[in-house]
């Protein structure tokens, strides 16, 4: 059941009804550096919201970008900007000032709140960014001063169900960002959604994983997720497996949230630490192979819980709850959405037939004015650009990507805009960008590259190229492998021709 009231305020739901229902001192968020009960944070985020509208003239509808890593200053700055009724624009904390500029302009962002830890990018795209009126940062004693000059008493925003309040930007297939756009009603769709009737928390769990809250996957599994039914979110700046285990034992984590190849990095080292805290565990963001599952079962007797989502829909739409999950299959549509195979011209495939996996549900895609809107939605459905088979008994199947999007490491990564960066080094002639199968079963990035006649081939360019890439864009979409050739293949009209290097990529 989706129906939520007119008005609605989800930060409202998520925080203040906490504290109203006796959970105000319970642990909200818990960090290497801090832990905040509900009331503790509520009050942070109100004298937020009060900076934020008095000092900073923030108003309803207007966009704010926040940029940090995963810490208690950042959600609060997040929740804050929803209760005074602004719209978030979250940013993945590697973001180079490029990538900034770009999502300044095209959501007219008008605020930022910034870690001070990343200042320079910030302020390197500010500095073409003209509607950009404020932008405060914390970390150096500036937000947290006004703050402690602020009330911490604040009315939240009337807001409506289906106002606005995030715009989750995803890299398209071209490399230029989109902005999905989400109202206040979906934030909480995801909880009574996915969670509830897949992951099932209660408010005793302790959430921990490793996406950025700017990455919805983070947002709703370490953040919405326990906060809609008063549980703990434990959250760490760095949070590579290296980081998540010894967390996992120390702060008794009961859900997990993470990628297959950190599963995969940490079934190896499970046997040091202990992990009997540890309940469930969710993997996301890539498709699950076989072997990873496997060894996560092996290493600590859970079954791994598999599910596709995307930033378009919020969080996760297929998946299987732990009682009838299948290895090998993702699972099934999450109650309330459905699902269904489509072919090239949107008619549903018959079962056993791989196609499109076509979705509807609660939360639909809404792309912040971008014509590309029609490439998502399509016949009535999301069409998530994966390639799937619904099995028989119902059970959906991945079968790969259908676009030049790139799955590595959990992160979305666009070729063409790889190849963008590639083609602003002066020893590129021409280049085309892959996903090549990395051998555990995971994709990585991997560049084909042609040079200038005056540039020879070599180790040190490989590292020269990918330092260049790491300096313009953000440094996981670096390509993991480079390879040299004389030509790229291209069709008459000059087009590239990706399939012929994807099969070069896969022998
Ligand atoms: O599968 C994904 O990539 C995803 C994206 C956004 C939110 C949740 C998920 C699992």
């Amino acid at each position: 059941d989706y129906r939520y009231p007119t008005r609605l305020n989800c930060a409202v739901e998520l925080l203040d009804r906490n504290v109203a229902n006796g959970r105000g001192e319970h642990p909200a968020i818990i960090t290497p550096e801090e832990t905040l009960t509900y009331r503790a944070l509520q009050e942070r985020v109100n004298r937020i919201c009060n900076v934020l509208t008095r000092d900073l003239g923030m108003v309803p509808g207007n966009r704010v970008m926040l940029r940090s890593a995963n810490n208690a200053w950042m959600t609060a700055t997040y929740l804050a900007v929803l209760k005074a009724g602004g719209v978030v624009v979250a940013t993945m904390p590697l973001l180079r000032a490029k990538e900034l500029g770009q999502m300044l302009e095209k959501a007219q962002i008008t605020h930022a709140l910034c870690d001070i830890k990343l200042r320079d990018e910030m302020e390197k795209a500010a500095a073409e960014a003209r509607q950009l009126r404020h932008i405060a940062y914390w970390g150096n004693g500036d937000l947290e001063s006004r703050c402690a000059a602020a009330s911490s008493d604040f009315t939240a925003c009337d807001t409506a169900a289906d106002d606005v309040c995030l715009i989750g930007f995803t890299s398209g297939t071209t490399g230029l960002p989109k902005g999905t756009m989400h109202f206040h009603r979906d934030m909480l769709a995801i909880c009574d959604g996915y969670s509830r009737h897949v992951l099932r928390p209660g408010p005793e769990d302790r959430f921990i994983g490793s996406a950025p809250l700017a990455f919805t996957f983070g947002l709703g599994g370490l953040v919405l997720f326990p906060f809609r039914v008063g549980a703990t979110g434990i959250l760490l700046e760095k949070a590579g497996p290296d980081e998540l285990l010894p967390a996992i034992e120390k702060y008794r984590a009961t859900i997990c949230f993470t990628a297959p190849t950190a599963y995969r990095v940490m079934a190896g080292k499970a046997q040091d630490f202990d992990l009997s805290s540890l309940l469930k565990c969710v993997s996301a963001g890539e498709t699950l192979p076989r072997a990873i599952f496997d060894a996560w079962k092996e290493a600590t007797g859970i079954s791994l819980m598999d599910g596709i989502g995307g930033t378009e829909m919020l969080h996760i739409f297929v998946a299987a709850p732990e009682e009838t999950l299948r290895p090998g299959c993702t699972g099934l549509p999450v109650p309330g959405y459905q699902a269904t195979i489509l072919d090239d011209e949107g008619r549903e495939v018959p079962r056993g037939t791989p196609g499109w996996l076509a979705i509807r549900g609660p939360i639909g895609c809404r792309y912040l004015a971008d014509p590309r809107q029609t490439n998502y939605v399509r016949h009535g459905w999301n069409i998530t650009g994966d390639v799937y088979v619904q099995d028989e008994d119902g059970y959906f199947r991945y079968q790969g990507r259908g676009d030049d999007m790139i799955v590595a490491a959990g992160y979305n990564i666009a070729g063409p805009e790889v190849e963008g960066a590639l083609l602003t080094h002066p020893a590129v002639r021409e280049c085309g960008v892959i996903g090549a199968p990395d051998g555990k079963g995971g994709m990585l990035v991997k560049a084909y590259v042609a040079l200038k006649p005056e540039f020879l081939p070599g180790d040190a360019l490989v590292k020269a190229l990918q330092d260049h890439v790491k300096a313009e864009i953000a440094p996981y979409k670096s390509p993991r492998v480079i390879e040299f050739l004389d030509a790229l293949p291209r069709t008459e009209s000059g087009k590239l021709q990706r399939f012929a290097l994807r099969k070069m990529a896969t022998g």
